[in-house]
C-alpha cells in the first residue's frame, strides 16, 4: 500500500495544501493510500525523505517529497490510469498554473484562515506555528485576524480570473477535472478543513466548481473533518 506522509490538526484534520494535491492525485490515477501522522514541530517520522516538508509519499521502495513530483512520479509510473495532465505540453502549462498558484494564491488565502488554522493545529503544534507564520506574514496572528477583511477583498481579485475561466468550462482541466484542478481545489480544501468562514457565495463560479470537485471520487474530498 502507498504510504502518504501528511501533517495532522485537532480531531484528525488532514490540512497540508500541499498533501490535498497528493491526495486527490493518488485517487485521480484509482490508487488507495494509508495516511499517516506527522507533526509540524516533530518530523522525526519523515527524516528517511532527507527533507522536512510534507506530503512525502512512499510507493514500495520509492520515496518521492514534494507535491510536484508526486504528481510527476504518478503520472509516469501509473500511465495506463487516468493521465493528470494530458501530454507534455498539458505538463508544462500545468507547472506554470502551479507555481501562480503558489506565488499568488496560496499567499492570498493565508492571511484569511492563518488565526483558524492556528486554532486547529495540535496543541504542541500551536508555537511553532505561531513562530513559522508570524515571522512569514511579518505580522502576529491577532493583527492579521483584525485585518482579515482587507485581506478577503484581496483574495477575490486574485481569484477573478479563475472565476471567468469557470463560466465557460466546467474544470481547470477543461471538461474533467485534471491535475490543475487539484493545485487550485487544495486552497480551498485547506480553508475548508481549517477555517468556518464562508469564503464563496451560492452564485460565485468558484463555489459550484469546488461542489464539483468535493463530489469526486464519491465524496473523497467532501467526508473529512472539516472546521
Ligand atoms: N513545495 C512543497 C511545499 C511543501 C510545504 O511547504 N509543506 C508544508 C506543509 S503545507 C510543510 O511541510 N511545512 C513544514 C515546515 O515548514 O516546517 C510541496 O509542494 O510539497
Amino acid at each position: 500500500m502507498i504510504a502518504l506522509y501528511e501533517l495532522k490538526g485537532k480531531a484528525d484534520r488532514r490540512y497540508s495544501l500541499f498533501s490535498w494535491r497528493a491526495r486527490m492525485a493518488l485517487r485521480h490515477k484509482g490508487l488507495d493510500f494509508e495516511s499517516i501522522a506527522v507533526r509540524l514541530s516533530d518530523k522525526s517520522v519523515i527524516e528517511f525523505s532527507g527533507g522536512k516538508t510534507v506530503p512525502v509519499l512512499k510507493d514500495k521502495d520509492t520515496v518521492v517529497r514534494d507535491s510536484w513530483k508526486i504528481a510527476e512520479y504518478l503520472e509516469n509510473r501509473y500511465k495506463d490510469a487516468p493521465p493528470l495532465f494530458g501530454g507534455d505540453i498539458g505538463r508544462g502549462v500545468t507547472q506554470a498554473f502551479n507555481t501562480w498558484i503558489d506565488r499568488a494564491v496560496v499567499p492570498a488565502m493565508l492571511p484569511v484562515i492563518v488565526a483558524d488554522i492556528h486554532e486547529r493545529v495540535q496543541p504542541e503544534d500551536e508555537e511553532y506555528f505561531r513562530q513559522m507564520m508570524e515571522k512569514a506574514l511579518k505580522t502576529t496572528l491577532e493583527e492579521s485576524r483584525a485585518k482579515r477583511d482587507a485581506a478577503v477583498l484581496q483574495l477575490g481579485r486574485v481569484l477573478m480570473p479563475m472565476q471567468e475561466a469557470l463560466k465557460r468550462q466546467a474544470f481547470m482541466g477543461g471538461a474533467k477535472p485534471a491535475y490543475a484542478d487539484y493545485i487550485l481545489f487544495s486552497v480551498f480544501q485547506w480553508a475548508r478543513v481549517m477555517s468556518p468562514q464562508e469564503l464563496l457565495g451560492p452564485e460565485d463560479p468558484l463555489c459550484q466548481w469546488r461542489e464539483r470537485m468535493l463530489d469526486l471520487f464519491d465524496g473523497f474530498a467532501r467526508n473529512v473533518p472539516t472546521a
